[in-house]
């Protein structure tokens, strides 16, 4: 055994430990419980950040715990390796992007296994590889099948200098990230997927996602925006037509004083028929780019139609107005604006010098407000609104709402915000829609899968090489000459059922090995980013139930619980140029000075010895040259120091502020155990008989059930690994100033407390903990010896400390022997020196005894 603790060595040996007898390989075995632990599998980006070496330690811990408990564990890893920066690396290069991901995989992997995760490398999935995307591309021609995806036109961003499409993130302030040339709007046809066909389910389920953070469920009902209304038509003047509008407060009826439709509502679009000032308008409102977020706050523009709608009520005439803040895909375009009690409404009505009509009052009449100033938005009674004078708003929704049904006019609906997921990308590298343009104009899917993606051909520019590329698009699909659709899906497409790919990989004839999957999922445990509470999250929800409804599933939801882990931050250094422009710099620039808490108070440049300006603790970011590298971290102290600082820093759901001194307090710590052990846990221990134990003994024992009982409450309840590790350490202290005679017990018992804090630690340092176990003289794995139990025999003490208060203010506390009748307690604390002084020249009144905690007297 070596004396000096050398962490290369022991996790290199370690680690060849279990690859050779492939210790984590996960097999399906119905005779015992499973856990499948899972986390979010990482874009191959180049090198691991700090962000990734928590979330995957977290999974770790978690698995390594489970698995001591007997749990038959899978814990798989993979790449979700289709996306933009390798078609950005590729273009920058003139390479294939597969070239870039391949050797970014094979680098991240290799760090991956010097950090000892407990994978099951058998199972891991590239997501870029045919074998992988065939099945979503078959999966996809089902959903078209079905009528569960279809093909409609939508906007893309489009840069009319390069001639190519943006994804979002490539439209800088509006501009072209290449060239700043202005981006455009343009409608393209494009492939969705209907999710909003399961929209009620996928809200009403969010209730059994028990084991979910409320945040991440607020979100998701959020998101998906579940509101009722009416939807009610209004009749317009001297014409067949009708505008239905939607709207959620019916009770406003009566307020009403235009109607508002979208740019693109059909309405619109005929009254510009003849009018070419609308007509500009309504192109200038197509090409806006406001995201849908912004709507509520920018500036509100319209243009009247010269169209005039009858007030269903009154048969009053009011304007039809184009507006930009109408959204054509919600509700059915269009809206029956009332500025009295709709905020954006009013600024609209304030604009264009349109009527503002109060129908609604507070209920609390002494309420304020000033209908000059702002909409009066809340709920309260309705006035000036004819019969329905004098309801509340809730009580008028019904009404209005069966006076318009039975006029025919209207009815009561729900609507969703949640729109269709639009799947297409004009990019290159992901994989490829499986749908074919027959020469006849017919629309079919693929007959075939994969539709491979060609890896063998460099990005020439922005645009994708599939398109007229002959090579890739000339297909005959049952008989008939067509061509292959170029656009490539989604990278959330990949990402949406990786999780029910791990548990089959070896199914080669169909999408999953419905037993396998059945047999592993739901995942027990899945652990991300809060950033994808609803995007990745919610498709992942909505897939499985589509894989649920195509009977290769039997579950409803495909994760029982869920950890969202915090970020991880570390000091930023800025300096100002002389145009005021931040630099960012890392922290190996700066010589900082600290606090006698390891705080950075201030900090000068090593180079020029100018002080740097303290921006906090942020998130580690490429951009804030804040980041650290996990790999100089593992090479300087190990991967075991990166798992316990990472673990110990702060609890897994909130952030980690990164300090270096506690990465060197992590490592003295391993140090510090790996000696102890070394030097007083070395032989074959025997069982302990409690019975026999003096009061020194006993209270190492009873110290080593605590903390059993604690770390395991800790891993298992509260996910709570840096409670848990400031517990062994205690234990570890208490092993330390152990002063034993030496007696064979002695060195039974301090052996025994070394034994379990290495094992109650073996999740967290697995590659420190078998190298101390084996050396020991164990034969079998630490990973697979049973986590420890408690004894509870152990956890009773003699002695009880009982708090002494008069008239209750804490004056004292007493140790009573356990079992002590309340009699017994009550004299002991009646003799108590404390206790008397403050009773003297008093009566005693009461004398109050809680056994086990407290005695109260009460005088005066
Ligand atoms: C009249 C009204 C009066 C409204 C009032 C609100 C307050 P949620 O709750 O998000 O579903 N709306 C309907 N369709 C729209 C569209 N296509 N584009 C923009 N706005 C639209 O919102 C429903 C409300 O949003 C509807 O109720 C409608 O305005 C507006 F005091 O109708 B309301």
């Amino acid at each position: 055994m070596q004396q000096e603790y050398n962490p290369s060595e022991v996790e290199s040996s370690v680690q060849k430990i279990w690859d050779e007898n492939k210790v984590f390989k996960a097999i399906k075995d119905s005779t015992k419980d499973k856990f499948y632990c899972l986390s979010m599998l990482p874009y191959p980006s180049g090198r691991l950040h700090m962000g990734h070496v928590r979330n995957y330690t977290i999974g770790d811990v978690i698995s390594r715990y489970q698995r001591m408990l007997g749990k038959n564990v899978l814990q798989p890893m993979g790449w979700d390796a289709f996306g933009l920066p390798a078609e950005n690396a590729a273009i920058k290069n003139k390479a294939q992007p597969s070239k870039w991901t391949t050797e970014n995989i094979a680098y991240m992997k290799k760090q991956l296994k010097s950090l000892g995760f407990a994978y099951d490398w058998d199972r891991e999935v590239k997501t870029c590889e045919p074998e992988y995307y065939k099945w979503e591309q078959w999966f996809f021609t089902q959903l078209v099948e079905k009528g569960l995806a279809y093909k409609k036109t939508s906007a893309v961003n489009w840069c009319p200098n390069d001639e190519t499409v943006l994804a979002n993130e490539q439209v800088h302030d509006g501009c072209c990230w290449r060239c700043d040339t202005p981006v455009e709007k343009k409608e393209i046809d494009q492939w969705f997927i209907r999710i909003t066909a399961y929209a009620e389910e996928l809200l009403n389920s969010i209730d059994e996602l028990e084991g979910w953070p409320d945040s991440v469920k607020t979100q998701q009902r959020n998101w998906i925006g579940r509101s009722e209304g009416v939807e009610m038509i209004f009749k317009l003047e001297n014409s067949e037509d009708a505008v239905s509008i939607y709207t959620t407060r019916p009770d406003t009826l009566m307020g009403v004083t235009y109607v508002a439709v979208a740019a693109k509502h059909p309405i619109a679009e005929k009254a510009a028929e003849n009018n070419t000032e609308l007509a500009e308008f309504i192109a200038e409102c197509n090409q806006s780019t406001t995201a849908e977020a912004d709507i509520a706050t920018m500036e509100k523009k319209g243009m009247a139609t010269g169209v005039k709608a009858i007030h269903p009520v009154t048969g009053d005439l009011v304007d039809v107005w184009v507006a930009n803040f109408v959204l054509m895909d919600y509700g059915s375009g269009a809206v029956m604006a009332v500025p009295g009690h709709d905020q954006r409404d009013w600024e609209f009505a304030q604009k264009y010098g349109i009527e503002i009509k109060q129908v609604i009052a507070p209920v609390d009449e002494s309420e304020i407000y000033d209908l000059t100033q702002a909409a009066y938005t809340e709920k309260g009674i309705l006035i000036n609104s004819g019969e329905f004078d004098g309801l509340t708003s809730d009580e008028a929704l019904e009404k209005i709402a069966t006076w318009l049904n039975d006029k025919g006019l209207g009815q009561k609906q729900v609507n969703y915000r949640i729109r269709d997921w639009g799947v297409s990308r004009q990019r290159f590298w992901g994989a490829p829609i499986p749908m074919v343009k027959l020469d006849s104009g017919e629309m079919v899917t693929a007959k075939e899968f994969p539709v491979v993606l060609p890896t063998d051909i460099p990005m020439q520019g922005a645009n994708s090489p599939l398109v007229d590329n002959p090579d890739f698009q000339n297909v005959v699909v049952d008989g008939q000459p067509g061509k292959r659709e170029t656009d490539t899906f989604d990278t959330f497409m990949e990402s949406s059922w990786y999780y029910a790919r791990y548990t089959s990989p070896e199914s080669h004839d169909a999408m999953l090995d419905t037993e396998e999957a059945n047999y592993w999922l739901p995942v027990d445990q899945y652990i991300g980013g809060i950033e994808h509470a609803t995007m990745h999250l919610l498709y992942f929800r909505f897939f499985h139930k589509l894989m649920r409804d195509a009977g290769l599933v039997n579950s409803d939801e495909p994760a029982k619980k869920l950890l969202t882990q915090g970020m991880v931050l570390s000091d930023t250094f800025i300096t100002l140029d002389e145009k005021g422009t931040k630099n960012y710099h890392s922290s190996e620039e700066v010589e900082v000075v600290k606090d006698n808490k390891g705080k950075v108070v201030s900090g000068k440049l090593k180079t020029t010895g100018e002080d740097v300006i303290l921006a906090g603790m942020e998130k580690m970011s490429k951009s804030k040259n804040n980041g650290i590298d996990p790999q100089a971290l593992i090479d300087e102290f190990g991967a075991d120091t990166a798992r316990l600082y990472t673990m110990f820093a702060s609890p897994p759901e909130q952030s980690l502020e990164w300090r270096d001194d506690g990465v060197q307090g992590a490592h003295k710590f391993i140090k510090r155990l790996w000696k102890l052990f070394n030097e007083k846990a070395m032989f074959v221990g025997e069982a302990i008989d409690i019975n026999a134990l003096n009061t020194q003994q006993k209270s190492l024992y009873s110290k080593t059930h605590e903390t059993i009982a604690k770390v395991s409450d800790d891993y298992s309840r509260r996910y709570s690994f840096n409670t848990a590790i400031a517990a062994v350490m205690e234990l570890t202290n208490a092993i330390a100033k152990y002063s034993g005679d030496d007696s064979p017990i002695d060195r039974q018992i301090v052996k025994y407390a070394l034994d379990q804090a290495v094992i109650l630690l073996s999740p967290v340092t697995p590659h420190m903990a078998q190298a101390l176990w084996q050396a020991s003289g164990k034969t079998y794995l630490i990973a697979d010896e049973p986590w420890p139990q408690v004894n509870q025999a152990a956890l009773v003490k003699d002695e009880i400390l009982i708090i002494l208060q008069v008239n209750g203010k804490l004056r004292g506390k007493i140790s009573v022997a356990n079992g002590a009748t309340k009699d017994e307690i009550e004299a002991l604390a009646m003799q108590d020196e404390n206790v008397s002084k403050h009773i003297e020249g008093k009566t005693v009144r009461k004398v109050v005894v809680v056994p086990g905690k407290l005695v109260n007297v009460v005088a005066n």
